[in-house]
């Protein structure tokens, strides 16, 4: 009975997502001569390679594997979502984790095709130029722009540790517009998430998350950086839907961040046998044992970085022997503790206000449930589809 059911409603989310790609189809294309297949094949990918990837980023958002024609066609209308990246305080690193340049995946082509109308480390403005861009898009897209921002919001001494271009302005009034007018917000990496590096203790700049200066719902999409895949998936994942992804307590979208880096860790029947890298460099490191002891903050960090991994899949941090530092958790700077030594129970008083690393990011997140989670619930559908204005006239 369960299956028919299921069933079913795969049936009527299949014929969601469908209409919602047709829908986009009527919207105009970033460029017209140009198409994914053709940038695809530029750069020396088959059909049978989309393919794949596209079956992997369909299982990736727990869809079933027939879902993957469909998620191959809305990457074919995903120049027809207009996107505005800003950068806040931060190092570029979740622009880099994309846009690896030697060897482009098909994640960072995918990147390269939608409609960036404003990012500051791509775009080949500069200057006033730069600012009119920003400009024109929030004005010619008003209402339905998606809105990434990279970075910490910087707010001591009135914001002015942050200004931009010639006019000076401040970081957080740039924040600030360009979320009022935004169809959706997703805070790329752990600055823009929670704060970051620079809203480590003593904070100096005053540093906050994007959440705190803007009372609209922001998806999260954690870690210094987060993975591709987690970027582009949270993109798909709204094109396709037209909504907000479930999330956890954090924000953080539960298809990506609902489990353990602990739970899928290639080490972890090291862990379960006790078995353990005592000092870098032993016996156990050359035989790949567990890092706890070594500092591994796995068992306290939800993302899914033991699956998923970086580069085109080829490593993550345990992988190359250093174990999880916690990057995609809240204040994971000042909470995380040292780096090559395990928490133990240090930190079941800290981030995890007593919980212990059994809980779940739900179960951590149960007190913490504020108003700006019960309106995101509210806001859930925010899809916006509609022309560019110049199109309404
Ligand atoms: Fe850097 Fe992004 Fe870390 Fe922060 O990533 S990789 S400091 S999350 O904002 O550029
Ligand atoms: Fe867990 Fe880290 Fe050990 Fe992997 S290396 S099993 S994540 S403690
Ligand atoms: Fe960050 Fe840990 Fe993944 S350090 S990149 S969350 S393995």
């Amino acid at each position: 009975m369960s299956i028919v059911n299921k069933e079913n409603s795969y049936d009527s989310l299949y014929k969601t997502f469908e209409e919602r790609i047709e829908e986009l189809k009527k919207l105009p294309a970033m460029d017209a001569d140009n198409s994914i297949e053709k940038v695809l094949e530029e750069e020396g990918f088959s059909r049978r390679d989309f393919m794949t990837w596209a079956a992997g980023v369909t299982a990736m958002l727990s869809l079933p594997g027939t879902f993957t024609p469909l998620m191959a066609e809305a990457v074919k209308v995903a120049d027809r979502l207009p996107i505005i990246w800003l950068h806040m305080a931060e190092c570029t690193g979740c622009s880099e984790s994309l846009l690896r340049s030697a060897n482009p995946s098909i994640d960072s082509l995918i990147f390269d095709y939608i409609s960036l109308e404003y990012h500051e480390t791509l775009m080949a403005a500069a200057g006033w130029q730069a600012e009119e861009n920003l400009h024109s898009a929030m004005e010619r897209y008003k209402g339905r722009y998606i809105l990434m921002v990279e970075g910490g919001v910087p707010t001591g001494n009135e914001g002015s540790f942050l200004t931009i271009g010639g006019h000076g302005k401040k970081g957080i009034d740039i924040a600030k517009d360009a979320a009022a007018d935004a169809a959706a917000i997703f805070a790329i990496g752990t600055c823009s998430s929670f704060g970051g590096i620079q809203a480590a203790a003593p904070n100096p700049t005053g540093a906050v998350s994007l959440s705190k200066v803007t009372s609209k719902p922001v998806i999260n999409v954690p870690g210094c950086p987060p993975s591709e895949k987690n970027i582009v998936g949270t993109l798909l994942h709204y094109l396709l839907y037209g909504t907000l992804p479930a999330l956890d307590a954090y924000n953080r979208p539960k298809w990506a961040y609902r489990l353990r880096i602990h739970d899928l860790c290639e080490r972890r029947g090291h862990f379960d046998a006790g078995e353990f890298v005592e000092q870098f460099g032993d016996e156990g490191a050359k035989d790949g044992y567990c890092l706890y002891k070594v500092g591994c903050k796995g068992p306290y960090t939800f993302n899914n970085c033991s699956k998923q991994k970086f580069n085109q899949g080829t490593s993550w941090p345990v992988q190359t022997g250093f174990g999880c530092m916690g990057c995609s958790e809240p204040d994971f700077w000042d909470t995380m503790g040292t780096m090559n030594e395990p928490l133990k129970d240090r930190l079941y008083h800290t981030t995890f206000g007593g919980l212990g690393s059994d809980a779940t990011a739900d179960k951590i997140g149960l007190g913490l449930l504020t108003a700006t989670a019960v309106g995101i619930a509210a806001h859930a559908a925010i899809s916006v589809i509609k022309p560019p204005k110049s199109e309404e006239e």
